[in-house]
């Protein structure tokens, strides 16, 4: 009785706005901050509910609308795990969205609590850890998501304050495995796990003075100043950041990942002073990387390193560490060792990283975009790599494998410590402690693909030209009814309306190399359109033929 008055009087408090309907998509609520305060204050019962569910495991809330407009924001909530919300309570999370009153808001959560058999009576505990970005209006939506929160009896918040949206997601899991969650615990972990990568390159590898630096756009948003704590950890990287957010420069605005994968342009601040300079730039939440060098004084144009390219490069690396752990030659270890290693892309995959992947060997599957179903797939090998093109993605170790690799690692320290099959082991558990298996993260992405350059001994030229890009182009097509198209086969396939896939197939036949496929996109009312093909010309052709089949 005392959790259904408590519900009803601050739920009156935050009614929904008039005439928006919101879907909790792949990217969690997300629309002009202005409309979301009935819709985070939601959230935050749905995430009191979900911890109680999980049997009093602490959950997330992150406020946050990514690469989007700096007006806009958007709230998404991390499982137990560190990853996202369990796809079965997303028709839950549309409901309470968009129930019209207190009162239906209430029905909605008591049949709700009856069929997912959650108790709201009794002692019990529910923990939320809330996280936001530097926007604004993040401010007051925090306040309403505290409110939802406290409005179910035994919740109880925890402000982490201003973060990245990884950050949260592995505070969310850390807790959960009973370690330490704090920020400086995050820092520690990713400063300490570089240091022992670090402290492992072979004596061999060296790179030059020119490439020892690099250039970090910020996005004007929380990674950067993310980064600049980061940085005082790590002596002897060389880092300049810039779009930090202090210079007056807008969120996202002509800067950070999207934009420059997007646009394949140098965000604002870059330019003709840092031809050839190893750059990187990251999104407005820092969960999307992406790297690029300028080619020439003469244009903007940037030569980009994207999420395939990042990928490749950890692939090659974890690869070349299991196959010196295979090596025969030590006696007295167990001599048969065996990890499945998989590789995840989504139908945006540039083809000519696919073709890379599948020459060094590797198993390469598909799913479609969000990274929701990314990261299910990778979890099931012994090492998932997945990567969205756009620049996230991350690596992800079964515990079972993670184990083995502890206890390998101690067997080769008692009968051949130093010798090279020890350090591979070392490396792959120091990368599995750098990345940050919850989800995506630009920041220990980018750790990640420093360690790995300076191993290798690689300028950013020489990591592109690990294979050359199909030139591709992108267009999106407003439609009335983005469900009216539905595929298949991770995107590839459009099943409906009858005919389209058909008159794609017909278009993409008169390309050399042509690939295209349309997709309803998550986040907007528009259908994507991608096309790639042997030029430049061509692709953007065939993309304009199949928007005019869309149309
Ligand atoms: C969201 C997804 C991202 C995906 C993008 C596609 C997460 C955390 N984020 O930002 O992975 O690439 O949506 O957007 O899953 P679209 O459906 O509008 O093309
Ligand atoms: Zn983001």
């Amino acid at each position: 009785e005392d959790q259904r008055s408590l519900l009803l009087s601050s739920s009156s408090r935050f009614p929904p706005p008039q005439g928006v309907r919101l879907s909790y998509g792949t990217a969690g609520f997300r629309a002009d901050a202005a409309l979301l305060e009935s819709t985070v204050y939601r959230v935050g019962i749905l995430a009191a509910l979900r911890s109680l569910k999980m049997d009093g495991s602490v959950i997330g809330v992150m406020l946050t609308a990514s690469h989007n407009r700096v007006s806009d924001n958007g709230v998404k909530i991390a499982d137990p795990s560190g990853g996202m919300l369990s796809q079965s309570w997303e028709p839950f999370a549309d409901a309470l969205a968009n129930a019209p009153t207190s009162q239906h808001l209430l029905q909605l959560i008591t049949e709700f609590v009856e069929k997912e058999n959650i108790s709201l009576e009794g002692v019990r505990r529910a923990e939320i850890l809330l996280g936001r970005d530097t926007r604004p209006s993040g401010e007051s939506l925090l306040e309403a998501a505290k409110q939802g929160i406290s409005s179910i009896l035994g919740a109880v918040a925890i402000d982490m304050g201003i973060v990245t949206t990884p950050q949260l997601h592995w505070m969310v899991r850390a807790r959960n495995k009973g370690i330490k969650a704090s920020e400086l615990d995050y820092f520690e972990q990713l400063s300490s796990s570089f240091r022992c990568l670090i402290d492992l390159i072979p004596s061999g590898s060296k790179i030059s003075e020119v490439d020892e630096k690099l250039v970090v756009d910020g996005a004007n948003g929380v990674g950067g100043e993310k980064l600049e704590v980061l940085r005082k950890m790590l002596d002897g990287m060389v880092v300049e950041i810039r779009n930090s957010g202090k210079d007056g420069g807008v969120l996202n605005e002509g800067v950070g990942a999207d934009y420059v994968q997007k646009e394949k342009f140098a965000p604002s601040g870059f330019g003709s002073q840092d031809v050839g300079l190893r750059c990187a730039s990251l999104d407005g939440d820092a969960d999307r990387l992406v790297y690029f060098s300028v080619p020439s004084k003469s244009c903007n144009n940037i030569d980009l390193v994207d999420g395939d390219k990042m990928l490749s490069l950890f692939a090659i690396f974890i690869k070349e560490q299991l196959n010196t752990l295979s090596k025969e030659g030590t006696e007295n270890t167990s001599s048969s060792y065996h990890a499945r290693l998989g590789v995840v892309q989504t139908a945006y995959a540039n083809g000519a990283s696919t073709d890379y992947l599948k020459k060094l060997g590797l198993e390469v599957v598909f799913t479609p975009t969000g990274v929701k179903y990314l990261h299910e797939k990778a979890a099931e090998y012994d090492i998932g790599i997945y990567f969205e093109a756009n620049g996230h993605g991350t690596i992800i170790f079964s515990e079972s494998f993670l184990c083995s690799l502890e206890a390998r690692y101690q067997e080769f320290s008692s009968v051949s410590k130093g010798s090279e099959q020890q350090k591979a082991a070392l490396r792959l558990l120091a990368v599995s402690k750098l990345i940050n298996q919850a989800v995506g993260d630009a920041l220990s992405g980018l750790l990640l693909v420093e360690a790995i350059l300076q191993h290798m001994g690689w300028s950013i030229q020489r990591w592109s030209e690990l294979y050359k890009d199909l030139p591709s182009r992108q267009l999106k097509v407003k439609v009335v009814d983005r469900t009216a198209v539905i595929t298949a086969n991770a995107e590839t396939v459009v099943v409906r309306p009858p005919g389209i896939q058909e008159a794609i197939n017909a278009e993409t036949a008169k390309y050399p190399r042509g690939r295209s496929f349309i997709r309803p996109s998550g986040t907007e009312d528009v259908i994507r359109v991608y096309a790639e093909a042997s030029s430049q010309e061509a692709a953007n052709s065939l993309a304009n033929s199949v928007a005019r089949l869309v149309d």
